[in-house]
């Protein structure tokens, strides 16, 4: 029998569905910006680009999977058609594709299967080939087109809708039918968290540089479809859909591979996963194959260094074996945030509540991680860390994950953390660490 302590306390505001939650789980995926663009070096390819120019030499998706897999990433985005228009499978739609021979959704698809890590697709809306794009006749197309990709490659775990709206061959822009080609995705795969700027899966954080805000709500606000207010990577306090943030940012200077170009230092994606993953943000790091058709050895060994970097830092949890006190009433225990069990928590009964942690012995630290059980809503708007007699406050949101850094080591036995919601908290880690320990 249950006890009435172990009840399930009221969600608050807007929740994750669980592809919401599934996604936000997975933390960092990798984006793969690959098209004519790779050969030619553009950015955004006109359209007009010949099919021969797509040629790679020794394409192998299986080595992508391998690359994300050893850097630690769940899945990975492949842009199946960008602005140019250009379809890495054989459309019925487009005369602008791959040949059979050469389907590139099939092998990426299949290899991600294989290695199991998820499948997400990128599909451009904006066209600079197709010859229907500026008429209302292009949203059928677009939306056959999605059919197409979702029935025969799917399912995919995210569908990236980029933003950008130009002109077509014709000179002409596009009237996008979202909820057509919303609903075309969901009708075919309904599981799938769609991206866009404004959701209605996840969101764009407002930036392209690896960062999203401190405070970060998972909420959203929209008025016919709309954003209601625009706070960049913020969220709204007030929103009322669960629509979470998420941070895309390329490890080189362009999104497609440039010969001249080289990949940010490993300190740099860590500044970027502290920025993203470490407020609130799901991380999608583009890593383009090269013409060759894969990741360069130059990329990778960025990556497996970014992975050993993170497990240096996080695999020695300083809060393990510690004791957690609630101060307040509470209706599931304190001890709960010290386990790695995602499902259990400490939910207070106020909105005001605080914890201590009495460690082991003498510690010293310079990261705090907090989580708070998103499956119950996001609901800390402050939390004040307390030692000795020092009080750091950090009035901001915690949602999913926050990764709280410290300029200098705090060294202490007993730490209290003090939060105040606009429910009562209910969080599911707090762990420490020493990001100087060898
Ligand atoms: C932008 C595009 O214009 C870029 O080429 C790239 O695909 C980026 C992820 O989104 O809107």
């Amino acid at each position: 029998m249950l006890m009435a302590a172990c009840a399930v306390p009221e969600p608050y505001g807007p929740v994750p569905t669980e592809a919401q939650l599934s996604w936000q789980r997975m933390e960092i995926n990798m984006f793969c910006h690959f098209g004519p663009n790779t050969f030619t070096g553009a950015e955004w390819g006109s359209g007009e680009e010949s099919e021969e120019v797509f040629a790679p030499t020794a394409i192998d998706c299986h080595q992508w999977v391998d690359v994300a897999r050893q850097a630690g990433m769940g899945g990975i985005i492949i842009t199946a058609k960008h602005h140019d228009g250009f379809c890495l499978w054989p459309s019925e739609y487009s005369t602008h594709t791959v040949s059979p021979e050469q389907d590139v959704m099939h092998q990426f698809t299949d290899a991600c299967r294989e290695g199991g890590l998820k499948a997400g697709v990128y599909i451009s809306p904006w066209d600079r080939n197709h010859s229907s794009y500026g008429t209302p006749e292009y949203n059928t197309v677009f939306a056959n087109t999605l059919r197409e990709v979702h029935t025969n490659y799917g399912p995919f775990f995210e569908q990236w809708f980029d933003g950008a709206c130009g002109e077509g061959p014709n000179g002409k822009r596009q009237e996008y039918d979202w909820p057509l080609f919303e609903g075309t995705v969901l009708d075919n795969n309904p599981q799938c968290v769609i991206f866009s700027d404004v959701g209605p899966g996840c969101r764009w954080v407002g930036n392209e540089e690896g960062r999203a805000e401190e405070t970060n709500y998972s909420r959203l606000k929209l008025e016919d479809g709309q954003r209601k207010t625009e706070r960049g990577g913020l969220g709204d306090i007030d929103g009322d859909r669960w629509i979470p943030a998420e941070v895309d940012v390329s490890i080189r200077p362009g999104w497609f591979w440039h010969k001249e170009e080289h990949p940010k230092t490993v300190d740099e994606l860590m500044e970027i996963y502290f920025n993203s993953v470490g407020r609130n943000g799901l991380l999608l790091l583009n890593v383009p194959p090269d013409d060759r058709g894969l990741i360069s050895a130059e990329d990778s060994a960025v990556l497996v260094a970014f992975r050993a970097e993170r497990d240096r830092i996080f695999s020695r949890d300083l809060a393990h074996g510690a004791k957690a006190h609630a101060h307040h009433l509470f209706r599931h225990k304190a001890s709960n945030v010290l386990d790695t069990n995602y499902h259990t928590y400490w939910a207070a009964r106020t909105d005001t509540a605080s914890l201590t942690l009495e460690l082991d012995s003498l510690t010293e630290f310079d990261i705090i991680v907090l989580q708070e059980y998103i499956p119950l809503g996001q609901r800390i708007e402050c939390v004040e860390i307390a030692h000795s007699d020092s009080v750091a406050a950090l009035c901001t949101t915690i949602g999913y994950k926050r990764i709280v850094r410290f300029d200098k080591p705090i060294r202490e036995q007993q730490l209290e953390l003090r939060f105040k919601a606009a429910a009562p908290p209910i969080i599911n880690r707090v762990a420490l660490y020493n990001s100087k320990a060898k």
